[in-house]
């Protein structure tokens, strides 16, 4: 036993990371990583280190790690953006937002998540920024300015979630390369533009056509001009959704530069990478894209399931398109501290790419028993919806409470890790948070 004391539930970890490691899981590992797997002759030490006893400890799931020895987050500043969002890169900018910083029904424009493969395009002049609309299975090369779009089209305003496919990777066990996104890179906002079929349709689209892709006024990290930082799209049936949009607005506001100004494309349920941002040119293509970032592993899964690590052909590996079945607890934090004769009220968010949530459910005993939440509808689909509970502690002690989201398609969240593929995408297992009861 280490002689520090350790009293909350994230200071063993910050104190000594190492010892810590020692402590739980009797070897040394990646104190970055704090992978490692849980021995039922661990849970003393467990209880020790949380500083509090593990109320349902039996019912834990080996191989994981309490969720109350998350880290804390660093803040660190970003244009546009509030301090708080956790970031994971700065060459190219990735950040994430903590689960209790996405509370809001709509995710402020200065704490939205940020994906950046490339370098932000800089002194955008929007009287002069036009967009494109070309490819095979175009009628006409046609080019629309932001003035045009907004006066020719009808304009509608959808709240769309945008999640990363990459969400959640760094539970991948063996790791997956890549931004090492915990839950963070998702966001619901209220995108304001133009359908994107009244666009296309008005451009004129071929009976053949496949398959929309965008192109960006973003800059290659290498610096080398005309280089394509990232071109992807969607099937032609996703760019005909009602939902599917050239966004110029986000919550009323400009799309902040880090998120795509002065215009993007916005698909819900799908991988937010076919979101293309600083939009320029749309191109229809009578094949399936094969833009930057369309081929090989990137954005794309195994098209069977494999064993972890298997190292799999690009001839194996299928496009991600719809993102699975979403939840989130946004309220309270991990860390969270309250009596017993008080319930707790938790608040969270579900999401899904089919038509809605129909159920969120909750467990404090490691998913051994599950209850209802309460559960809002959403203003249209692919928006997020708002979910809460009240719960009731048996006795004083650690606890995790856990949520699993069923969408109307029948599909839940596994509680453990999903199907392992080499990039890690679409991790969608329960969010859990740590309480302590007093
Ligand atoms: N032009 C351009 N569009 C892009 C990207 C990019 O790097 N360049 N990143 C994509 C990826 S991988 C994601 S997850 C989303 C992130 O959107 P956000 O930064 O607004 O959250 O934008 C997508 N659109
Ligand atoms: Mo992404």
């Amino acid at each position: 036993m280490p002689d520090k004391k350790v009293t909350g539930l994230h200071e063993l970890y910050e104190k000594d990371p190492i010892e810590a490691d020692k402590l739980l899981w009797g070897r040394t590992s990646d104190p970055v990583s704090r992978r490692g797997f849980l021995q039922k002759s661990a849970l003393t030490a467990l209880s020790l280190a949380l500083g509090s006893k593990m109320v349902f400890a039996e019912n834990f799931p080996a191989g994981m790690i309490p969720a109350g020895l998350a880290h804390s987050d660093l803040p660190f500043s970003l244009p546009g953006k509030r301090a708080g969002l956790v970031v994971l890169n700065d060459k190219p900018i990735n950040a994430e937002t903590p689960p209790d910083l996405l509370n809001d029904l709509l995710t402020p424009n200065d704490l939205f998540f940020v994906r950046n493969n490339g370098i932000p395009p800089e002194n955008i002049d929007v009287s002069s920024w036009t967009i494109t609309i070309e490819g095979e299975s175009a009628n006409q090369k046609k080019t629309y300015s932001l003035a045009d779009l907004k006066s020719k089209f009808e304009n509608v305003t959808y709240n769309l979630t945008l999640e990363c496919g990459g969400n959640g990777r760094a539970e991948f066990t063996p790791p997956a390369k890549g931004n090492q996104w915990s839950t963070g890179a998702v966001g619901c906002a209220a995108w304001t533009g133009v359908r994107l079929k009244d666009v296309l349709e008005d451009a004129g689209v071929k009976s053949n056509a496949v398959y929309i892709a965008y192109y960006g006024k973003d800059t290659h990290l290498s610096g080398e001009a005309g280089k394509v930082v990232i071109s992807r799209g969607v099937p032609i049936a996703k760019a005909m959704e009602d939902e599917s949009l050239i966004a110029w607005a986000m919550n009323g506001k400009n799309i902040p530069v880090l998120n795509g100004y002065p215009l993007r494309l916005v698909f819900g349920g799908f991988p937010a990478s076919c979101s293309g941002k600083w939009l320029a040119k749309i191109v229809i293509r009578d094949r399936v894209h094969d833009g930057p970032k369309m081929t090989g592993q990137s954005y794309r899964v195994p098209c069977k399931p494999v064993a972890p690590g298997t190292k799999v052909p690009d001839d194996e590996m299928c496009i991600i398109e719809k993102m699975p079945v979403k939840s989130l607890i946004t309220f309270p934090k991990t860390g969270a501290i309250f009596e017993k004769k008080n319930q707790l009220a938790i608040q969270g968010k579900a999401w899904t790419s089919a038509t809605k949530i129909d159920q969120v459910d909750y467990s404090i005993d490691f998913g051994s028993t599950w209850s209802k939440c309460t559960l809002k509808a959403a203003k249209n689909r692919y928006s997020w919806q708002a979910f809460s509970a009240d719960i009731s502690f048996p006795e004083t002690g650690y606890y995790e409470v856990w949520v699993r989201a069923t969408d109307s398609e029948g599909k839940a969240q596994p509680m453990l890790l999903p199907g392992w593929n080499p990039r890690g995408y679409l991790n969608n297992a329960c969010h859990r948070i740590a309480i302590k009861v007093s």
